[in-house]
């Protein structure tokens, strides 16, 4: 495999981790992707023929919980196939080696979890498919790996024939309708449905887990901030690195497959670093 390219050196760079009292992660589907797990703006923004975020919404949910669970079962099942990869493993031992590490990640996938990350270091940013919630009531259930979800979601978790697409991600298989009398309930109202524990698109983010985030980056200057495999599309997650770096000191780290895609459209400050390639194998090189 070719050497990644890189626009910065990885030895400027590890003289300016080594001094790295304080460093903020924020991580994206890019991370995940050598795991297999597709981002939204690859394979994965597509979902047989609806675009991945016009199903990551209440709206949606309300419309056709069916639909929408098949989506999410989908998602659940796939994540549980895949492994961590090694820039996972990276980040968990960063964060074993410098207690001022902090990791935000928009990934609901669980694999930094997967990888042992320290959870006092870890910030899941959009919740995670494995936690599940309740549509009318503050039921939570934090931790649920069933594969399928329940009965009727079945489909969802069947392994695709082998060399084939799976056939639920076919848009000319017709998906099996699942009315949401067929859906869980909650165990609590016993008259919501259950619903996947991510935040959606136009919902709020958890409140205290913001306010514990500006509390952290506020309390003392930020040496490095990463910013690994994401598109920096979706807010209020992409405006964290801005808010943590202080001019002149702080250094944004950006690690993409495209480096013009991840947050380097706007001109890199001189103190900035850009490593374009693969995370899983940039990562492990540049965090050693
Ligand atoms: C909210 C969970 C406020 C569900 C997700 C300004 C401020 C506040 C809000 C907004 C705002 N502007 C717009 C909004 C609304 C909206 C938003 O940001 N819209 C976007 C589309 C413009 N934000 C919200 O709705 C948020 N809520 O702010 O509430 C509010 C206020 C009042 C009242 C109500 C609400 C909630 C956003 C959370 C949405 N949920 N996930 C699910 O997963 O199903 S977001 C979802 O999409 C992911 O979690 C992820 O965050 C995002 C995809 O982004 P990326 O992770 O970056 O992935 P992407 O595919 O885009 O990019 C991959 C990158 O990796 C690429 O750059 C690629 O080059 C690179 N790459 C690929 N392979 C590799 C690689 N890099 C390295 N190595 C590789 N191998």
């Amino acid at each position: 495999m070719a050497p990644p390219k890189t626009y910065s050196s990885i030895s400027a760079f590890h003289s300016k981790l080594l001094g790295a009292k304080r460093i903020l992660a924020v991580c994206g589907a890019g991370l995940s992707a050598s795991s297999g797990l597709p981002t939204f703006r690859g394979k994965g923004g597509m979902w047989r023929n609806h675009e991945a975020m016009s199903l990551a919404t209440l709206d949606a949910f309300e419309r056709d919980p069916g639909l929408v669970w098949m989506f999410y079962g989908y998602r659940r099942h796939m994540a549980l196939t895949v492994k961590p990869n090694a820039a996972h493993y990276a980040l968990a031992e960063l964060a074993r080696k410098v207690p001022g590490f902090m990791c935000l990640t928009q990934n609901v996938d669980n694999l930094h979890i997967r990888a042992s990350h320290p959870p006092s270091q870890l910030k899941l940013l959009h919740g995670s498919l494995f936690s599940i919630k309740c549509t009318r009531c503050s039921f939570l259930q934090p931790s649920n790996a069933d594969d399928p979800f329940c009965p009727a979601l079945a489909p969802a978790s069947l392994p695709p024939p082998p060399n084939q697409p799976h056939p639920i991600l076919d848009p000319n298989t017709p998906l099996p309708s699942v009315p949401a009398q067929d859906l869980p309930h909650c165990p609590k109202c016993q008259i919501g449905l259950q619903r996947p524990g991510v935040v959606w698109f136009g919902e709020q983010l958890d409140h205290q887990m913001l306010e514990d985030i500006d509390k952290w980056i506020e309390a003392e200057k930020v040496d490095l901030v990463l910013v690994i495999g994401t598109s920096g599309v979706v807010w209020p997650a992409a405006g964290f690195s801005e808010q943590a770096r202080t001019k002149g000191e702080t250094s944004v780290v950006v690690v993409n497959m495209e480096l013009e895609e991840g947050g380097r459209n706007n001109r890199p400050e001189k103190e900035d670093f850009g490593f374009e390639g693969d995370a899983a194998v940039l990562l492990p090189r540049l965090l050693e």
